[in-house]
């Protein structure tokens, strides 16, 4: 039960004066959702708010109410509290980290299953959609008003979180949450818009390549692309550009793993891994790399150039994939 620490963290944010708020480094739609619906409660509480975000705001996600007041760093300390939401371990808030840990009090919440859960209140609810699930259930605790603002910030969370409702995170509570949103001014259409049909040229263009490039082993089970540094530069992406490419490599019949190296500078590759099997946790693989996530979607980086990241990573996934599966003894 999170009851408890649902009022604690209640408690202690009703008597803040200050307070820091953190996303996850390459943020998405559920942790700036997050930061970003308690941004605009506190601030209807009369609280001192700072928001962070180590990696900025993605510009598909601009569009989220109060965006532009986000920060990626601030050199204020001492905050009566901090809250990080979605972030599985500490290392994940970046240069967050200094301003979160000068806090009287933190406040972790998050619906990851990794072991790197931190802070004085922990809030931790694995069966959740989405991290906005949970900070939903706090200003119901809390007896916040859900703004359309809020409304917004949340159901986006939500939506990125369970790709369009299409994931098996999806529950009957999901959808009577993004009701209830809805009903508080939420519009899942325009959300929907925003975030999944407003990619720029170039990140089309970088689609198309990722397509281009992508191969199918172990019967079709593992499916897999790359994006070179080269490709980048020719068509003047960044790594940004790379958000839901992995999503689309899912469209492959019988495709259980799915990975997406891209080599963002010469010698730094970036990879996000994707299961459709539950029993290939893709948290505890990108464990092994230093990285994190949850049990069906997790990343991490690889030090080397696209070549060598390629051989290393796909044959640590076929492995990944055989222990997982094989009767025996999981490795
Ligand atoms: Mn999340």
């Amino acid at each position: 039960m999170i009851r408890r620490q649902l009022q604690e963290a209640s408690r202690l944010l009703r008597e803040a004066k200050s307070v820091v708020l953190a996303s996850h480094l390459n943020p998405d739609g559920d942790t700036l959702g997050c930061v970003l619906a308690l941004q605009a409660a506190l601030e209807g509480l009369g609280k001192r708010v700072v928001t962070l975000s180590s990696d900025g705001v993605p510009e598909i996600y601009r569009f989220l109410p109060g965006s532009v007041k986000v920060l990626s760093c601030t050199e204020q300390r001492g905050f009566d509290v901090a809250v990080v939401c979605d972030t599985g371990m500490p290392e994940r808030i970046g240069k967050a980290r200094d301003a979160v840990f000068s806090a009287r009090v933190v406040i972790d919440i998050d619906h990851h299953v990794t072991e790197g859960a931190f802070g004085d209140v922990r809030i931790q609810q694995p069966k959740a959609a989405a991290t906005a699930e949970i900070v939903y259930r706090l200003f119901k605790v809390m007896d916040v008003p859900i703004t359309p603002a809020i409304a917004t910030c949340l159901l986006t969370g939500i939506i990125t979180d369970t790709g369009l409702y299409r994931y098996m995170n999806v529950s009957p509570a999901t959808f009577r949450l993004s009701a209830t949103l809805m009903e508080a001014g939420a519009s899942p259409s325009e959300i929907a818009e925003e975030v999944f049909e407003s990619r720029s040229f170039a990140s089309v263009k970088l689609l198309g390549r990722a397509i281009e490039h992508i191969q199918s082993e172990d019967g079709g089970r593992l499916v897999w692309s790359y994006i070179s540094y080269n490709d980048f530069q020719e068509l003047c992406a960044t790594d940004e550009d790379t958000e839901g490419i992995i999503t689309q490599l899912r469209a492959v019949r019988g495709s259980v793993v799915l990975a997406l190296l891209r080599e963002v500078k010469p010698g730094r590759v970036r990879v996000s891994v994707r299961s459709r099997d539950e029993r290939i946790d893709m948290a505890r693989l990108a464990e092994k790399f230093g990285g994190g996530g949850h049990r069906l979607a997790a990343g991490f980086w690889v030090e080397g150039g696209i070549e060598e990241a390629k051989q290393q990573v796909i044959e640590a996934l076929r492995e990944w994939m055989h222990c997982s599966t094989s009767t025996s003894q999981r490795a």
